[in-house]
């Protein structure tokens, strides 16, 4: 980053910065008031309060809340489309829904006092992130069913910056928006940012041209080596954000200036970490799968939702001064996550090792396919035009050298192979990077 480090604010300090203890106070108070609201509004919740025997009144403390039982998203797809409400369809303003891969997608409403809380959050991470009114704010993430793109829109709006709805796709066209608009800051998925940037480059357009100096990526992982190729790429400052649907959408948590672990507004979403074999807490620090229980939503209030995403949690205070724990980058999901011959394998721990080497490009897939009984893994990345262009030697050197790379941290053999610049299919969105070729049980 050659421009000038953002200016840290903090949007609502009297809840960021709150006093621990009040904070847990506030906490409780809260949860004890989701679980009654719940009980008495949603059958469904009752019903799965009496099957592991808890009713309201056994909430007393937080540690009460290991009592209640876990949401899951197949919970929310028995409710579909709206038996998990907790307010009728006339209180709800807005809806959204998750994009299922697997049968019916989940829905989510919001109240007007949702849509309020959605937007202040959001507004929490964007001025935490650097982005102020002075702002122009491109925002390229899709506008529709998927929560990336209202949900930004609406925060940086709140934020007072100028918002340019520009959503997904022709990123030709984006590039042109960005130069000519004079944005300063982007928002998108990290994956798109690096293709802007390519898409950049092969227009003759260099950073120097552009005016952004800020960017808010979520909605998927990303490593760090990752967040220094689009700092470099496009000159800015890049934060991590995160969220998801079912609990609000983006504005769970994101990161400061500090660029070390997302703040959760824990006033709103309380955080555990569970073993997802045995669904015992876990020590934080250590890692597990994040879990959530809404503490302010009306139209959909969630109890112990599995997010399914493998994080850390951060208890030391941030030199911020925000007090709220911090989540680590999500290093994987406990459902999407490979298993191969046996090994736990996370897309992100590939992509450390990938992005570790001189001349691979942050385009990349994991295809596992199987071989007589045993399960391979290919490793496709793409590397620069100049390595390519390399002799055959080099490349197959690079080839063993990755291989080599791959076994140490994973414990396991995978085929990596070297391949040409833009051969991997470009995704606007969430990019795909795991191909999972055998066949089905
Ligand atoms: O992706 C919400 C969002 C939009 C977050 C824009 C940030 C920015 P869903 O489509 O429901 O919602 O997908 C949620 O995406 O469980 C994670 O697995 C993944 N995810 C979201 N943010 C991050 C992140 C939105 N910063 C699912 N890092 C979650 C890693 C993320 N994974």
């Amino acid at each position: 980053m050659t421009k000038e480090r953002p200016q840290s604010a903090i949007w609502d300090s009297e809840h960021e910065c709150m006093h621990i203890l009040a904070l847990r106070e506030l906490q409780i108070e809260r949860l004890k008031k989701v679980v009654k609201t719940l009980w008495n509004k949603v059958p469904y919740y009752r019903q799965k309060m009496k099957v592991v025997g808890v009713t309201p009144s056994d909430i007393k403390k937080l540690e009460d809340i290991q009592k209640l039982p876990f949401t899951t998203k197949d919970d929310l797809r028995l409710c579909f489309p709206y038996e998990a409400f907790a307010v009728p369809l006339d209180k709800v303003i807005r809806i959204h829904a998750s994009s299922g891969t697997t049968g019916k997608p989940t829905v989510v409403g919001y109240t007007r006092k949702d849509m309020e809380t959605w937007t202040n959050v959001v507004a929490r991470f964007l001025v935490a992130g650097g982005l102020t009114s002075k702002d122009i704010v491109h925002i390229a993430f899709s506008y529709g069913l998927f929560t990336g793109g209202f949900g930004l829109h609406y925060g940086a709006e709140r934020v007072g910056a100028s918002v340019i709805p520009v959503g997904a796709g022709r990123s030709e066209r984006q590039i042109s928006i960005l130069k000519d608009f004079g944005s300063t800051a982007l928002v998108c998925t990290p994956s798109y940012a690096i293709y802007l940037a390519e898409i950049m480059q092969g227009m003759g357009v260099k950073p120097d041209d552009l005016k952004l100096r800020i960017g808010f990526f979520g909605a998927e992982s990303w490593s760090q080596r990752m967040r220094q190729e689009i700092e470099s790429k496009l000159d800015l400052f890049a934060t991590d954000n995160y969220g998801l649907s079912e609990v609000i959408g983006p504005g769970v948590s994101g990161e400061c200036l500090y660029q070390n672990g997302m703040h959760i507004s824990e006033d709103h979403f309380y955080p555990e970490l569970i073993d997802p074999d045995t669904c015992q807490p876990v020590d934080p620090t250590k890692g597990g799968e994040l879990v959530f229980t809404t503490l302010t939503k009306e139209a959909i209030p969630l109890i112990r939702y599995r997010t399914r995403d493998i994080c850390t949690l951060m208890p030391e205070p941030c030199p911020c001064g925000r007090t709220s724990r911090r989540m680590s980058k999500i290093s994987g999901r406990s459902d999407d996550m490979l298993i191969i011959r046996g090994v736990n394998v996370f897309p992100s721990q590939v992509e450390e090792v990938l992005l570790e080497v001189k001349g691979t490009l942050p385009h990349y897939q994991l295809v596992v396919h199987r071989e007589g009984v045993l399960d391979r893994l290919e490793v496709r990345v793409e590397v620069s035009e100049e390595y390519f262009s390399d002799e055959m030697k080099k490349l197959h050197e690079m080839e063993r050298m990755l291989e080599r790379k791959l076994e140490n941290l994973l414990g396991l053999r995978a085929g990596v192979k070297l391949v040409e610049p833009k051969t991997i299919e470009r995704s606007e969105g969430k990019a795909k990077r795991v191909l999972d070729m055998r066949p089905k049980e």
